[in-house]
C-alpha cells in the first residue's frame, strides 16, 4: 500500500515541480505584459478614444482669468494634465488586474476538495504576480518617462516655435515699416486686438500672437479657429484697438501696410481743412485716371470726406473744425509699389494756442512730417501793404487768427516736449489762398521773409527741423475741374520721403 502512496507522492511532487513554475511563469508573463498594456490602454483612452465611461481628469488647467477667451494650447498645460490622467486611468486598470489575480490566488486556497491541487497554482501565481508586477512596473516606468519626455520636448519645441514666429512676425512688420497707430486714441498699437470671426460669437481676443493659446492658430472658447499672426493672415479678421478705454474698431485692417501720420497745424481759419479736402479731391482725381487707388479706410472717414469733392467743385467755403479731439481721416493708398495707410489729423486752430490743448494731440509724436498752414492775409505786415481796394475785396476771406508764430511756436514746443527728434522731422510750411493774392515768380522762402516778415519763424524752422520746404497753395478747383497744381506739388514732396511717388512732377 505504501508503495502506492510513495508513487502518488512522487507524482504529486512532479505535479508541484511543473505547476509551481508554470503558474509563476504564467503570472509573471501576465503581469509583466498586462501592466504596460493597461498603461498604454489608459493612455489611448485618455489621448485618443476618450470613451464616455472615462473618469473625469483629476484637474484641468484653467486659462488665466484676465487672459483671452481662448482655449489653452495643448502643450501649455493640457498635455501634463493628460499625462497625469492617463497614469490614473492606467493605475485603475492595473488595480483591476491585481484584484483579479488576488481573487484567483485566494480561490486557490479555498477550493475545498481540490485545494491540494490548486494551492501550488496560487503560490506560483502569487510569486509570478510579484515578479511580473516588478518587471511590468519597470516597463511602465520606462514608458511613462518616454511619454513625459515627449511631452516635455514638444512643450519646449512649441515654445521655441512660438517665439520664433513672433520674432519673424515682428521682423516682417519692421521690414515693411509697419508701425500701427490708433486713429481714435492716438496710441501706438503693438498688435491689433481681434474679434472672433464667428458670426454668432462676440468674444474679443486682445493678443492673438503665438503663446499659451496657440502657436499657428488658436481656438476661441466658442470653438472657432483663428490665425495668430498678421503673417498668417490674422488681418482678415475684424480688428480693434487693444488699449483699454479705447477699443475702437480699426476698420482699415492695420498691419499690412506702413502707416503715415500726417498732422496739419496752424491758426484758426488758416486753411487746414480746405487743404485736406483738396488733397483728398486730388487723390480721387488720380484714382479716376487709374494712376493710383485711394479709398477711405473706414466708414467714419467716408462719412466726413465724402463731401470733399462736392465742396471743392461747388467752390463753397469749408466750415470751421470743431474743437473736439480729431479723429484721423484714414485713406488707403494703393500704388504700383505698395500700399500705404494715410492718417490725416486735422484739429481746430484753437487747439494750437495753448499747451493744455496741444498736449492732448498725442498723435503729434507719431508723425515725422508736419504741415503748418498759414493764411498770408492774417500776417499784419503783409495785409497792411495791400492796396486799400484789394483789402476791401479780401477782408471777408481773411482769417482773424493771431500771428502764425504763435501756432508754430506752441506746436513746435509741444512736438519737442513729446520727444520727437525734430532733427529727423520734416516740415511743410504752406501759405494758403495763393489764388487770392496773385502769382509769385520768385522763391517762396524769400517772399515769406521779405513780404510777410516771417524771418524769425523761417530761421527757427530751419534750425529745428531736418528739412523745411515752403509752399504756396490754392486749395481750389480750376475751371476745367482739376485741383490746382500747387496741391499735387505739396503732396509729392510730403509723400516722397515716405517712399511714395505720386503721379506727375519730375521723376
Ligand atoms: N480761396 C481760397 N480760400 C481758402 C483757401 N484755403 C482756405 N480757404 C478758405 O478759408 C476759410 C478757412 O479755411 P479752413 O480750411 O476751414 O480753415 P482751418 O484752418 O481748417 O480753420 P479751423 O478749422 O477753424 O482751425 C474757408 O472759408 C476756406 O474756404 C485757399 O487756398 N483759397
Ligand atoms: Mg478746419
Ligand atoms: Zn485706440
Ligand atoms: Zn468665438
Amino acid at each position: 500500500m505504501w508503495v502506492v502512496y510513495i508513487f502518488l507522492f512522487i507524482i504529486y511532487l512532479g505535479y508541484l515541480g511543473i505547476a509551481l513554475p508554470a503558474a509563476t511563469a504564467a503570472g509573471g508573463v501576465v503581469y509583466a505584459i498586462g501592466l504596460p498594456i493597461a498603461y498604454l490602454r489608459g493612455l489611448g483612452r485618455v489621448l485618443a478614444t476618450r470613451p464616455r465611461d472615462l473618469p473625469a481628469p483629476p484637474r484641468w488647467p484653467q486659462p488665466p482669468a484676465d487672459g483671452d477667451p481662448a482655449l489653452l494650447q495643448y502643450f501649455y498645460g493640457p498635455a501634463r494634465a493628460d499625462a497625469e490622467h492617463a497614469v490614473r486611468v492606467a493605475y485603475r486598470s492595473c488595480q483591476e488586474l491585481w484584484e483579479m489575480g488576488g481573487d484567483l490566488i485566494s480561490d486557490s486556497f479555498e477550493a475545498d476538495d481540490a485545494t491540494w491541487f490548486t494551492w501550488p497554482l496560487g503560490v506560483g501565481g502569487a510569486i509570478g504576480l510579484a515578479v511580473g508586477s516588478l518587471a511590468g512596473g519597470l516597463i511602465v516606468g520606462v514608458l511613462a518617462v518616454i511619454h513625459l519626455l515627449v511631452v516635455a520636448i514638444f512643450a519646449i519645441l512649441v515654445r521655441v516655435l512660438g517665439t520664433a514666429l513672433r520674432v519673424v512676425d515682428t521682423a516682417m512688420l519692421r521690414v515693411k515699416n509697419v508701425k500701427m497707430v490708433c486713429p481714435h486714441c492716438y496710441e501706438r498699437v503693438p498688435y491689433p486686438a481681434y474679434d472672433c470671426p464667428s458670426a454668432t460669437c462676440d468674444k474679443r481676443h486682445r493678443d492673438v500672437r503665438p503663446g499659451k493659446y496657440g502657436i499657428v492658430r488658436r481656438r476661441c472658447q466658442c470653438g472657432t479657429p483663428m490665425n495668430t499672426l498678421l503673417l498668417l493672415g490674422s488681418s482678415k479678421m475684424p480688428a480693434f484697438c487693444p488699449h483699454r478705454g479705447c477699443e475702437h474698431s480699426l476698420e482699415h485692417r492695420p498691419g499690412e501696410a506702413p502707416e503715415i501720420v500726417l498732422p496739419f497745424f496752424g491758426a484758426t481759419g488758416a486753411g487746414k481743412t480746405r487743404l485736406l479736402y483738396s488733397m483728398v479731391t486730388q487723390l480721387q482725381a488720380w484714382t479716376d485716371k487709374g494712376q493710383l487707388k485711394a479709398e477711405f479706410g473706414d466708414s467714419s472717414t467716408a462719412r466726413e470726406l465724402d463731401v470733399a469733392g462736392t465742396l471743392m467743385r461747388s467752390g463753397a467755403s469749408t466750415i470751421g473744425t470743431s474743437i473736439e479731439l480729431p479723429r484721423a481721416s484714414v485713406i488707403r493708398l494703393s500704388l504700383k509699389k505698395g500700399t500705404r495707410i494715410l492718417q490725416l489729423y486735422d484739429a481746430a486752430g484753437e487747439r494750437f494756442y495753448d499747451t493744455d490743448r496741444t498736449e492732448e494731440l498725442r498723435y503729434l509724436n507719431k508723425a515725422r512730417t508736419f504741415i503748418l498752414v498759414i493764411d498770408p492775409l492774417s500776417v499784419e505786415a503783409f495785409w497792411l501793404q495791400l492796396p486799400a481796394g484789394i483789402q476791401e475785396e479780401l477782408r471777408p476771406v481773411r482769417s482773424a487768427a493771431p500771428s502764425p508764430d504763435l501756432a508754430y511756436q506752441q506746436t513746435h514746443q509741444q512736438i519737442e516736449a513729446m520727444g520727437v527728434p525734430l532733427k529727423k522731422a520734416r516740415l511743410a510750411i504752406v501759405f494758403s489762398r495763393s489764388d487770392l493774392i496773385g502769382t509769385l515768380d520768385g522763391d517762396v522762402t524769400e517772399w515769406a521773409r521779405t513780404e510777410l516778415g516771417l524771418g524769425n519763424l523761417i530761421r527757427s524752422t530751419m534750425q529745428n527741423f531736418r528739412e523745411v520746404r515752403y509752399f504756396r497753395t490754392a486749395a481750389i478747383m480750376e475751371s476745367d475741374g482739376s485741383v490746382d497744381s500747387s496741391i499735387a506739388e505739396l503732396m509729392r514732396w510730403v509723400m516722397a520721403r515716405e517712399g511714395v511717388q505720386l503721379p506727375g512732377g519730375t521723376p
